[in-house]
Parts: structure tokens; C-alpha cells; sequence
């Protein structure tokens, strides 16, 4: 590196200054010392400054989520990688799916509470999704429509109870496994939050080619805003989707579709082929339901030395707490009720556990180490639901073209294998580090928190929906 003139001018004066005067050498070495210590003190106004090193680009994500208890492990992963700095979340899009659109939204607008004290000041927006017939309208009408959809959801109307309107067989009626009521809301209602499909276009327009987004749940929203906006999705730096499960894999909707695709076919079908897609990245059940979170990993690694039991850690007021121990708590009883649906509709082998599908998108994205990819083009079947008589739906099955024939179209990179190991012992790991970054206490101050009384306090989920009938067992 050149030295700065004014770095030369003071060791010269200090150098003619100790010869002049016959220093020693030692002398002579401190005088010269104390001129390069004044001179970084008081730069020459001539000295040039060395640029400040540009920040690394990271990823600026969107999560398009339905939680749902892996939407929630995905979530709280993603929230790990941000407090690592590897990555931002510009919003979370809340989408109906595991459960109705008014307790998706908060569900994760509950989750980022509690762990909002990992990253104070960094609050993530969350978005909500208006029920279809006014999402298009004003926001006078689509805010009246929500409240209407959101008490009505709070007196139970929607589920059919079948395993196809929704998945709160495995999620529980609030989506968490009845947790919801023992976590506080954020500022912003169902009702007030910005449109989800909106957003999404907002945030692709004003930083085309820069957004990464992560779709956990049915694709309706992408595919509002590919409606409302064509060409807006291929704004997009990345998308990657669970979702689909590949010709020969079964589906856990129905024999042939997994739940994501079959909840919103023509949605699932408008991302995946009419949108004109090229590097969509797609991890489907023939990789998903490899990722067993079992009760080990929760007990012995990631919660190791918390010594928590359900519900063991709730505040006085019965409410988990935005730290260390109160988060913790939150996992392990989020794990317990997922280990028990997940036994129950026999998705892990008879181990004590249960399939974090939603996980998949942040191992692709961050850890596609772990995985194995295949180019094609995916096609999603489009039919009308015909319920339980599913030896003949095909609706949301989703294929590719496996024959030795050219070629010329792809629109996926498709997980198709996976080291499950090593992406399970890597989540509990980043999942630990957040945890240990939370505080062990809350700090006395006011905290405005709100709750929305027609939504999430009068929805209480202690044991799952009916269940349904077919043995569906969606993500
Ligand atoms: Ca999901």
C-alpha cells in the first residue's frame, strides 16, 4: 500500500529531528513510532480515504406462508439466518391454507412477535389475505369483508372437516396446535394489514430482480398478483416453492396431489406453466417428507439444557414470553402437538416426530448443499375436487416427462433428493443459536401489544379438527 504524503513529511521531520539530536537507536525507533501515531490520529487533509467496503448483497425475502406448524419452524429458520446477517425479510404474506386466511395471519404475526426481541427494531410487516369475492375491491369493502370472514372463522365456519378446505387435523384450529391464545398479536390487525397479493407486486416493482420469494403455502397469491400484474412474478430474483409431488410419489391430499397444489390448482397451475417461469426451484413431497424433526432433535439438541415441559415456562398471565425460555417453550409445545397429529395420520414411520415439508424452501436457498436437483417442466393437473373418491382426482397432481425424448422446455429445478440429516441437524442448530441471542428476561418498559379479539382470542385449539376421512396429511 502507498503511504500518504503526510505519513513521508512526519517521519522525515522525526527522523532528521532524532538524528540532529544524536538519538540512540533506541530513541530513535520510538520517536519514529510516536510519528506514525500522530500521523494515524491526524490525517493529512490530503490523504486520500480508502473506500468504505460495500456491504455483501444478501437475499431479500418475501415469505408467501399458510401457518401451519412447519410454516412456523420455516419462519422462525428464516428469522435464525436474519439474525446471522446472511439474509433480509422485507414480509411475511400471509395466504389461506393449513387454516383459515384471518388465523394464518395470525399465526405468524404471533410468531414474530415472540421472537421479535432477537432483532429489536426490525419489525417484518405481515400481510393478510381478503376472502376471494372482495380481494379485488375497495379497501372499504374489503375491509368490511374481512371482519365478517374473521368473526365468522372465530365461530368455526369454513372447515369442512375433510382434510380439504383445510389441514387443522394436523395444525390445530388456530394452526399451532391451540398455542395461539398463550402468544401476544403485533399493532396491525387482520382486518387493517396490507393485501397480500399487493405487496407482492409492490415489492417486485420497486426492486425488480432483487426479491426472494419463499412460498410455503397454496399459491393463491402469487397467483393474484401474476393476475392483477402479468409478467410481475418473473420480476422476481428466485422463487421457491414446497409444493407438488413428482410422477410415482404419493400425495398427502389425495393419492396423486399434495396439498399445497390440490388446495389452489389453477393457482398452483398459473405459477407453475402460464406465468412463464424458467428457474422456479420446487422441493416436493419426494423430498419433503424426508425431513423427519423428531423428538430428539427438539429435546436433546435444539431446547438441550432448558429442561422445559409443556407448558412448563408460560408467564403468570399464561402467555409465552418474548425470550430465550419463553420461545423455547413455544417450540417444544409447537413439537409435541405435531408429534402427536403427525402419529396419528402415520406420516413418520411410527417415530415420534414429524415432517418440517415448509423447511425445505430455506435449505434450498441456503444449504442447497443438502440437495439434489433435476431440470423439467412441471405441469399441474386442473380438475374439479372430487373429494374422497380419489382414485379418480387428479386435481393439483402435478407431472413431468420422464421419457428419453429432447427436451426443450423446463420451468423447475426439482429437489429430488436430500441429505436429511444434515438439513435437520443444521436447522435445530441455527434454530439454537436464535434462541440464544433471545434475552433471559423481559426488560420493564411498556410494550404496545393489541390482540384482536375476533380472531385469535376466541379461537382455542386444544385437539385437533375432525378428522378427515382420507387420511390427508397436508404440509
Ligand atoms: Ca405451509
Amino acid at each position: 500500500m502507498a503511504m500518504a504524503p503526510g505519513t513521508a513529511t512526519s517521519l522525515r521531520h522525526a527522523l532528521e529531528a532524532a538524528l540532529s539530536a544524536g538519538h540512540d537507536e533506541e530513541s530513535l525507533r520510538a520517536a519514529v513510532a510516536t510519528a506514525l501515531a500522530l500521523d494515524q490520529k491526524e490525517p493529512s487533509s490530503d490523504a486520500v480515504p480508502e473506500p468504505e467496503p460495500e456491504a455483501a448483497a444478501v437475499p431479500q425475502i418475501i415469505m408467501d406462508c399458510d401457518p401451519g406448524g412447519d410454516d412456523v419452524f420455516a419462519l422462525v429458520w428464516l428469522l435464525a439466518l436474519r439474525k446471522q446477517g446472511v439474509c433480509d425479510v422485507r414480509a411475511v404474506t400471509t395466504t389461506e391454507g393449513n387454516v383459515k386466511a384471518p388465523l394464518t395471519f395470525a399465526a405468524a404475526d404471533k410468531v414474530l412477535q415472540l421472537f421479535s426481541s432477537a432483532m429489536p427494531g426490525a419489525d417484518v410487516d405481515v400481510c393478510s389475505q381478503t376472502p376471494a369475492g372482495s380481494r379485488h375491491g375497495d379497501r372499504g369493502a374489503r375491509t368490511v369483508a374481512r371482519q365478517a370472514y374473521a368473526e365468522a372463522v372465530a365461530e368455526g365456519a369454513g372447515g369442512s372437516g375433510d382434510g380439504f378446505s383445510d389441514a387443522a387435523h394436523i395444525h390445530g384450529c388456530d394452526g399451532m396446535g391451540g398455542l395461539s391464545q398463550h402468544l401476544a398479536s403485533g399493532a396491525t390487525r387482520y382486518t387493517e394489514a396490507e393485501e397480500s397479493y399487493e405487496r407482492l407486486i409492490r415489492e417486485l416493482d420497486q426492486h425488480p430482480g432483487e426479491i426472494t420469494i419463499l412460498a410455503t403455502g397454496p399459491l393463491t397469491n402469487l397467483a393474484d398478483a401474476e393476475r392483477a400484474r402479468p409478467g410481475v412474478l418473473r420480476k422476481a430474483r428466485r422463487i421457491v416453492i414446497m409444493g407438488g409431488a413428482l410422477p410415482g410419489t404419493r400425495g398427502n391430499i389425495t393419492p396423486l396431489a399434495e396439498f399445497n397444489f390440490a388446495f389452489d390448482a389453477p393457482a398452483a397451475a398459473l405459477v407453475m406453466e402460464d406465468a412463464g417461469l424458467e428457474d422456479i426451484v420446487l422441493m416436493p413431497l419426494d423430498v419433503t417428507t424426508k425431513l423427519v424433526c423428531t423428538d430428539s432433535m427438539v429435546a436433546n439438541s435444539l431446547l438441550e439444557g432448558r429442561n422445559v415441559a409443556d407448558g412448563s415456562k408460560l408467564s403468570v398471565e399464561g402467555m409465552y414470553e418474548p425470550t430465550a425460555d419463553g420461545a423455547g417453550q413455544f417450540l417444544h409445545d409447537l413439537s409435541s402437538f405435531m408429534f402427536k397429529t403427525a402419529l396419528q395420520f402415520k406420516e413418520t414411520d411410527g417415530r415420534r416426530g414429524f415432517l418440517v415439508h415448509d423447511a425445505s424452501t430455506i435449505l434450498a436457498l441456503f444449504y442447497p448443499e443438502c440437495l439434489q436437483f433435476t431440470r423439467a417442466l412441471v405441469s399441474v393437473a386442473v380438475s374439479e375436487t372430487k373429494g374422497r373418491r380419489h382414485g379418480i382426482d387428479t386435481n393439483g397432481m402435478s407431472f413431468i416427462d420422464r421419457r428419453h425424448c429432447p427436451k426443450l422446455e423446463a420451468n423447475c429445478w426439482i429437489g429430488v433428493e436430500i441429505d436429511a440429516a444434515g438439513a435437520l441437524s443444521i436447522m435445530i442448530e441455527d434454530l439454537k443459536q436464535l434462541l440464544s441471542t433471545m434475552p433471559h428476561a423481559i426488560p420493564p418498559q411498556p410494550v404496545p401489544i393489541t390482540t384482536d379479539p375476533g380472531v385469535t382470542d376466541t379461537v382455542v385449539a386444544t385437539t385437533p379438527a375432525k378428522a378427515p376421512l382420507n387420511g390427508a396429511a397436508p404440509a
